[in-house]
């Protein structure tokens, strides 16, 4: 090689690899100095004052084969969840345009499958046309994709996949026993080779440790390139799954969780996700002073609650903050 040149993958910076144990420190400090930590970081990379809104639809719900701890669609526990049938178009189109007017800018598919199969690709296919056409960004998550799937939801004009990590590796184990950590990996791996965004977090609560806690948001930043969208959900205690009793956990705990998350994870949107319904209005403004800047915006989530939009409106307003415009989508 010529001295004047350079290899060629000198030319791409690395992407920032962070150890747990160098999250594990971020976790370890002072309230007040891991906030003011996010909070610089966050003004880095966007309008601080400015919260995106996703709405959620579960177009399949109940029946699942698989065994996640957490899951009221779990057919391994009864949970008292109706399976249901796949909905049909005219009610998910009608349901997207409702997000609209509300005020969403995204609209997230969600659907009780371990993988799903060809038909039911092309049945979700056609409701991403439609959402899309809405002028809706799109999001859907299906469980694990087969070759191929992912490119043919890419070209029905899907933005966004999601499909969670959950919970730290060696955690794993504890919560999901029908599929492991690199069937996850794997799908997402394919999503990111279709060119579409990906939607990756997990959830807190669930009995781990702070190390684990800080373990499951190492995997996601050391993603190469980390998720675009990181959903943290704190668990949402179902009656009937094996996490019913679980304690709750601390909710500032909850508040560094976001905040770790926003100071790995610098130009992601930062969700603050399922159980906020156990949140009063201070918890859910500090965590959105710590770092988040997206919320599941509308009464259900996919099968339990969430707060009213009207609720959430007047929080923002309160806070003397704003819904992400419906014309600037970043
Ligand atoms: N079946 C697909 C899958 O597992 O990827 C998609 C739907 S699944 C319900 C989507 C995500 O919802 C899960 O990965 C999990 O993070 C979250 N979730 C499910 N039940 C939850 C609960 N009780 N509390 C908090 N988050 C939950
Ligand atoms: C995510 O991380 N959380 C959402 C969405 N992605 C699909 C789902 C939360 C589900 C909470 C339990 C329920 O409503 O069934
Ligand atoms: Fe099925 Fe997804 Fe629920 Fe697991 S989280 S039981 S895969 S719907």
């Amino acid at each position: 090689m010529h001295a004047t040149e350079t290899p060629l993958d000198a030319a791409v910076p690395a992407a920032p690899r962070w150890s747990v144990a160098q999250a594990a420190e971020l976790f370890d400090l002072p309230l007040p100095e891991l906030v003011f930590r996010a909070q610089q970081v966050h003004r880095l990379h966007f309008d601080p004052s400015e919260v995106q809104l996703s709405t959620l639809l579960s177009i399949k719900t109940g029946g699942c084969p698989e065994d996640c701890a957490y899951c009221p669609q779990s057919a391994h526990h009864d949970t008292g969840l109706e399976a249901s049938a796949v909905l049909d178009l005219p009610s998910v189109v009608e349901a997207a345009r409702r997000a609209r007017d509300a005020g969403a800018t995204r609209f997230c598919m969600g659907a009780a499958w371990r993988s799903p199969k060809p038909r039911q690709v092309e049945a979700v296919s056609r409701m991403i046309r439609e959402v899309k056409a809405l002028g809706l960004q799109t999001c859907v998550t299906l469980g694990m994709l087969q070759p191929g799937q992912a490119e043919q939801l890419r070209e029905a004009g899907l933005d966004y996949y999601n499909h969670n990590l959950d919970t730290a590796p060696e955690f794993y184990g504890n919560i999901i026993t029908t599929r492991c950590y690199d069937d996850r990996l794997q799908t997402l791996e394919q999503v990111r080779e279709a060119g579409l965004k990906v939607c990756c977090g997990g959830i807190v609560g669930m009995g781990e440790s702070r190390g684990q806690r800080a373990g499951l948001l190492v995997q996601l930043a050391n993603l190469d390139p980390y998720p675009e969208s990181v959903p943290i959900n704190n668990l949402v205690r179902v009656a009937g799954t094996p996490l019913a009793e679980q304690p709750p956990l601390d909710p500032l705990e909850f508040v560094r969780t976001i905040a770790v998350a926003r100071i790995l994870m610098p130009r992601a949107r930062v969700r603050l996700s399922a159980g906020r319904e156990d949140m009063d209005d201070a918890l859910q403004a500090l965590c959105l002073i710590a770092g988040a800047n997206s919320i599941f915006f509308g009464d259900t989530l996919l099968t339990t609650p969430n707060p009213q939009a009207s609720a959430d409106l007047a929080l923002l307003e309160r806070m003397g903050m704003r819904a992400q415009a419906q014309h600037d989508t970043q």
